[in-house]
C-alpha cells in the first residue's frame, strides 16, 4: 500500500511539530517547511527524524519560506503532497502591530502563494488553513460558531480575514478541497514563551525558584477559550478527511478571564494571590509569604485587543465527532508542572 504524503508548513511551531509528530504515527511520508535562522530553532521537532526513520517511517525537512514562491513552488512540486496543512505564520497578535506589513505578507500573501502553488501545478491535494478565533475580535456574538460575523481587532486579525476568505475562493472558484480551521486558543509546553500562558507559568516557576522579578502582565480581563494544542492537532487531521471541504471551529465552550488563567497557575504552583488595586496599579502578592507576584506593564497592552472569546464547537462535535479532552484546569495544570518540572520544582 503506498503511504500517503502529508506536507506541513510552521513545522517548528508548537501545532506543526505536534502534527507531525501525529502524522508520522498514523504513518504518512510527512514532509516539512522550516525557514532559515541564524540559531537553529528545531527543539520542538528534536529526534523525530531519527524516530521516523527507526520505525521505517518518513519524517523529511525542506528549506523554505511563505514569504518566497520560488520555495514553495519546487517543494510542492517535488513533494506533491496529498495533504497540505499550513500552520505557518507570525502569530503573534501584539507583536503583529510593530510588524503588520510582514505579518501581513506571511499570514495573508502566504496562503495564496500556496494556494496557487497546488492550483497551478493541477494537484489534487487537501488543503488545511490554520484559522483563527482573532477572526471575531469585536464579540458580536457569544458563543462564537461558523455563522458568527467577523470583525478582527489586529493586523493579525485582519490577516487571517484574507486568509480565510481567499482560501473559500479557491475552494469555490476553483473547487479545490480547502478547510479552514477556525481554532480558539490552544496551549501547551511547547507554546511560544511570550504568550500569555506559557510566559506566567514559566515566570511562575522562575519565582518559586527564588527569582525576585514579579511577572508583568498587560490586560487581565480579557477572556479567551484555552484548549490543549495537543487535541487540537487531530482535529486539524479529521477536518482533512471529510470528503467534502468546509470550514469548522474547534473550541472548548469554556471561558476564563487572563486574571483567572494567573491565579490557577499561582496556586498549582504553591502560591495563593491577594489581588489589589485597579487598572495599571492592579498587583497580586502571595497571602502567605506577602511577595509582590504579579503587576501591570502597561507595555503589554495592545492598541485594540479582543475582550471575550468563547467557542460553539458543536459543528465539529457533530460532524467531525471530535470533542475536547482536555478542559481550563487540567490545561492549566500541564503547563504549570511542565515549567516546574524542567526546573526541578513540583
Ligand atoms: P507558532 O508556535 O508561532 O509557530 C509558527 C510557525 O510558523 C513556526 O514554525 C515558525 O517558524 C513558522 N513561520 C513563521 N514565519 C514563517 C515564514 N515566513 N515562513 C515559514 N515559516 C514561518 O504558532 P502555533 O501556535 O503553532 O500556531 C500554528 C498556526 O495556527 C499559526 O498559523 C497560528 O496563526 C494559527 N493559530 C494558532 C492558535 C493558537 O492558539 N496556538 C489559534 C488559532 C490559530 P520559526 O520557528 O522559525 O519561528
Ligand atoms: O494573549 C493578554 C493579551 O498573546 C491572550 C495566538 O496563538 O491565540 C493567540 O493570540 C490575552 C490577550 O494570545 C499579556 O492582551 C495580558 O488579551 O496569549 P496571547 P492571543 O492574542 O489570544 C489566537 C487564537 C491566535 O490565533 C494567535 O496566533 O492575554 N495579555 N498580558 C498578554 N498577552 C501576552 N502575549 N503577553 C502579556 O504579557
Amino acid at each position: 500500500m503506498t503511504r500517503k504524503v502529508a506536507l506541513v508548513t510552521g513545522v517548528t511551531g508548537q501545532d506543526g511539530s505536534y502534527l507531525a509528530e501525529f502524522l508520522v504515527e498514523k504513518g504518512y511520508q510527512v514532509h516539512a517547511i522550516a525557514r532559515r535562522t541564524s540559531s537553529f530553532s528545531r527543539d520542538r521537532i528534536d529526534g523525530l527524524r531519527d524516530r521516523a526513520r527507526e520505525n521505517g517511517q518518513t519524517f523529511e525537512l525542506h528549506y523554505g519560506d511563505l514569504s518566497d514562491s520560488t520555495s514553495l513552488n519546487s517543494i510542492v512540486a517535488t513533494t506533491r503532497p496529498d495533504e497540505l496543512y499550513n500552520l505557518a505564520a507570525q502569530s503573534h497578535v501584539g507583536i503583529s502591530f510593530q510588524q503588520p506589513e510582514y505579518t501581513t505578507d506571511v499570514v495573508a500573501t502566504g496562503v495564496l502563494r500556496l494556494l496557487e502553488c497546488v492550483r497551478s501545478m493541477g494537484l489534487d491535494t487537501r488543503f488545511y488553513q490554520a484559522s483563527t478565533s482573532e477572526l471575531y475580535g469585536a464579540g458580536i456574538e457569544v458563543p462564537q460558531s461558523e455563522t458568527t460575523p467577523f470583525h478582527p481587532l489586529s493586523p493579525y486579525g485582519v490577516s487571517k480575514l484574507y486568509a480565510f476568505w481567499i482560501s473559500k475562493n479557491y475552494r469555490d472558484g476553483y473547487g479545490m478541497h480547502v478547510t479552514n480551521g477556525i481554532l480558539f486558543n490552544h496551549e501547551s509546553p511547547r507554546r511560544g514563551e511570550n504568550f500569555v500562558t506559557r510566559k506566567t507559568t514559566l515566570e511562575l516557576a522562575r519565582i518559586r525558584q527564588g527569582r525576585e522579578a514579579p511577572l508583568r502582565l498587560g490586560n487581565l480581563n480579557a477572556r479567551r477559550d484555552w484548549g490543549y494544542a495537543k487535541d487540537y492537532v487531530e482535529a486539524m487531521w479529521l477536518m482533512l478527511q471529510q470528503d467534502t471541504p468546509d470550514d469548522y471551529v474547534i473550541a472548548t465552550g469554556e471561558t476564563h478571564t487572563v486574571r483567572e488563567f494567573v491565579a490557577r497557575a499561582a496556586e498549582v504552583a504553591g502560591f495563593e494571590l491577594e489581588w489589589s488595586g485597579e487598572g495599571p496599579q492592579e498587583k497580586a502578592h502571595d497571602r502567605k509569604s506577602g511577595r509582590l507576584i504579579v503587576e501591570i506593564d502597561p507595555a503589554y497592552f495592545r492598541p485594540s485587543d479582543v475582550e471575550l472569546l468563547c467557542g460553539d464547537g458543536s459543528k465539529a462535535k457533530r460532524t467531525l465527532g471530535w470533542e475536547p479532552k482536555v478542559k481550563f484546569n487540567e490545561l492549566v495544570e500541564i503547563l504549570m508542572k511542565s515549567d516546574l518540572a524542567a526546573l526541578g520544582l513540583d
